[in-house]
């Protein structure tokens, strides 16, 4: 996969800027109650967005199709339209809630722009160039992160898929359906898989790497091991006024207990990351003892076997203050993602295209982090001054947003050779 990458001046000023790009889709989808952005995978907003996608790329005279699982494929074909070993760039327009403006619009605005770039330099490419929005990367509606990547990946069963249920009980195969897909279609697409010879994401830094090093751009090198568990710890339901204190068996207790010791057990474990970030007591009325509670786990590691310990460790104590509480506790894997290197061929390109950037690993996870178990696949980190992501306060300055448009497009151009 070596390849040198040479870059030239540039024949004509890009089209579009990310910035210009970026004010567009963030028009889109804003969250009055919670602030930031909030766009669950075929919302409204997020539907809007695609739709606004499909037209940006059709501006640029690029092929757009969307594939079983509901990615959107915006093609730069080569004279005859032969897709195979194509270069793939994009990532993913769903938020989590309340999320930032930039955890995905990013890698898909430059991409744009990217285009744009290199459709100024040359005519036609001598590599298919596709860009591709996942969907439900966040795993905000139906609670498994990378799901489009990973259906088209075979990496979730698309049985379990199909029924995974959102907030409101609606299954995947309800919404896919509403939305235009066939259900019994969704999962593993080797033909389309078999077409990508690369995959680079560029993405908004999610920390404080860039900052510390003073760098615009930095070249990513893993991503940590995560994984997501659904606790549900069962109590009795009863009146919050006619209840003694004594008579209590309140799930809410010993959840909160629980949550302490998540952190406590993370905190023991040098670069662990645990958190709950999202607890719903069932049937939630403020004058009511709780009948159950339900939270969710998020473990992140480099190490794999870690994570795993970590997890017994945390459901063993959950256990024993459930037995404290007189209540009961059951633990369930949500989904399980390998800690993932990337391509080193792809990472030594990249490298000689960006020879001042940085390598940095990362901690939050990514369609590319899917797709890296079956082509080689890379990304690129763009500074965030606020070092802070799944918040509104997530930010990128305007000129790091062109530069890292700009390194995409030289380092796809490089790949192009
Ligand atoms: O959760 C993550 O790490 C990613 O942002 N989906
Ligand atoms: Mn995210
Ligand atoms: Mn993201
Ligand atoms: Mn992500």
């Amino acid at each position: 996969m070596a390849r040198t990458i040479e870059t030239e001046p540039l024949a004509t000023a890009p089209a579009a800027t990310v910035t210009g790009l970026m004010a567009e889709i963030s028009a889109v989808g804003t969250d009055a109650l919670r602030g930031g952005y909030t766009r669950p995978v075929y919302s409204t907003a997020e539907l809007d967005l695609r739709a606004w996608f499909t037209e940006q790329a059709e501006k640029r005279g690029l092929a757009v199709e969307t594939d079983r699982n509901g990615a959107i494929w915006a093609w730069w074909d080569i004279p005859g339209g032969d897709r195979s070993n194509s270069l793939v760039t994009g990532s993913h327009l769903d938020s989590v809630p309340g999320g930032g403006p930039f955890d995905g619009p990013l890698g898909v605005a430059s991409a744009l722009v990217a285009v744009d770039i290199l459709k100024a330099r040359m005519a036609t490419p001598p590599r298919p160039l596709a860009v591709v929005v996942f969907p439900e990367e966040e795993g905000s509606r139906f609670g498994v992160a990378c799901l489009g990547s990973r259906l088209l990946t075979g990496a979730i069963d698309p049985d379990k898929a199909r029924n995974l249920r959102d907030p409101d009980g609606s299954t995947f195969a309800d919404v896919a359906r509403a939305n235009g897909l066939d259900p019994r279609h969704v999962g593993k697409d080797e033909q389309l898989l078999g077409r990508i010879g690369a995959f680079v994401e560029l993405h908004v830094e999610q920390g404080r790497g860039l900052i510390d090093l003073d760098q615009p751009v930095a070249i990513a090198s893993s991503i940590l091991g995560h994984g997501r568990w659904r606790l549900s710890v069962h109590g009795q339901g009863n009146h919050a006024g006619t209840t003694l204190m004594a008579d209590r068996y309140d799930p809410m207790v010993s959840a909160s207990r629980m949550v302490v010791a998540v952190r406590d057990i993370a905190r023991k474990q040098p670069h662990a990351r645990a958190t709950v970030g999202r607890l719903q007591p069932v049937p939630g009325g403020t004058n009511v003892i709780a009948s159950r509670v339900d939270f969710w786990l998020d473990v992140r590691h480099p190490n794999d076997a870690v994570t795993a310990a970590l997890v017994e460790s945390i459901h063993l104590q959950a256990r024993v203050i459930a037995a404290e509480e007189g209540c009961r506790v059951e633990l369930r894997e949500e989904s399980l993602s390998p800690t993932v290197h990337f391509d080193p061929g792809l990472q030594k390109d990249l490298q000689l295209a960006l020879p001042d950037a940085p390598v940095l690993d990362t901690g939050a996870g990514h369609d590319a982090g899917v797709l890296a178990a079956h082509v080689p696949t890379a990304m690129v980190f763009v500074r965030n001054p606020s070092g802070v992501s799944h918040s509104p306060e997530e930010h990128v300055l305007d000129e790091d947003a062109e530069t890292g448009a700009q390194t995409l497009a030289d380092a796809l151009h490089g790949l192009m050779a």
